[in-house]
């Protein structure tokens, strides 16, 4: 259990749109999920699970998994499921986000060693569809994650201008979305191994290439303020975690 000072960082994540957490998880927590993690996303040494999504795909191109994505860990792991509904985060994502609370998903991002992918410059947000925008991601870092091996850098602020134009990376060849957005003005964030942060889901951020010999590991959960709508579809089958289900009008 972690406790933090609730207050400074709520200014924080109003200013800037993340916050830094400190330590959330004790070196034997990083060695379970780590182990659990790998195990989800191969099922056999160096084989990638058909429920791996390589997010480093592009048109015309072999798959090369470079930025591998696995949603929905908690889902099928219960360390992942335990991690989601800690009451320490969840007292925290209160503070942020109101008393009643949604698990919207979680998601761990991997980079390999050698050839990790860019992430690029995007709002979560622009991928979800969530209405009104009352998301966030907790990002905890399972290897030291620094400049040189892909740690996310945060356009601070961005998340009180709303949504930005979007257009598909890699002049349309990419699976992902690019923002036009000053990615010049970016700043990294280096979370290690154990500490985690917090983003808006309007916050623009992106991440670079691993060109390390380590891989970098990251674990993510989404959190929402319950009764949120999801392209058009009211979102009451996500987890309920905290409080109750209201209707969208009594959040915003
Ligand atoms: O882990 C990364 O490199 C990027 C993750 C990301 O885009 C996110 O958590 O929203």
């Amino acid at each position: 259990m972690v406790s933090w000072n609730t207050a400074e960082l709520a200014e924080t994540f109003r200013r800037d749109g993340v916050i830094e957490l400190g330590q959330i998880l004790e070196p034997d927590d990083v060695e379970e999920l780590r182990q659990r993690m790998d195990r989800l996303m191969y099922q056999a040494p160096g084989e990638v699970s058909p429920k791996v999504r390589d997010l480093s795909e592009a048109r015309g191109k072999p798959l090369t998994y470079s930025v591998m994505q696995l949603v929905d860990l908690w889902s099928m792991d219960e360390a992942f499921d335990r991690l989601a509904r800690r009451d320490d985060i969840l007292d925290l994502m209160e503070v942020l986000l109101g008393p009643d609370l949604q698990l919207f998903r979680d998601q761990s991002f991997f980079k390999p060693a050698g050839h990790g992918g860019e992430i690029f410059l995007h709002q979560d947000n622009r991928y979800w569809h969530l209405d009104p925008p009352h998301a966030v991601t907790l990002w905890i870092a399972l290897d030291d994650a620094t400049i040189a091996n892909g740690c996310v850098h945060f356009l601070k602020g961005s998340h009180t201008v709303g949504r930005v134009e979007h257009h598909r990376a890699m002049g349309g060849e990419s699976i992902l979305l690019e923002a036009e957005a000053d990615k010049a003005a970016t700043v990294p964030i280096e979370v290690p191994v154990g500490h985690a942060t917090v983003h808006h889901c309007h916050l623009v951020h992106w991440s670079p290439p691993n060109h390390t010999d380590r891989p970098r590991r990251g674990h993510t959960i989404q959190y929402m303020a319950a009764g949120l709508s999801k392209d058009g579809a009211p979102c009451t089958s996500y987890p309920l975690l905290r409080g109750r289900l209201r209707d969208t009008a009594a959040i915003a």
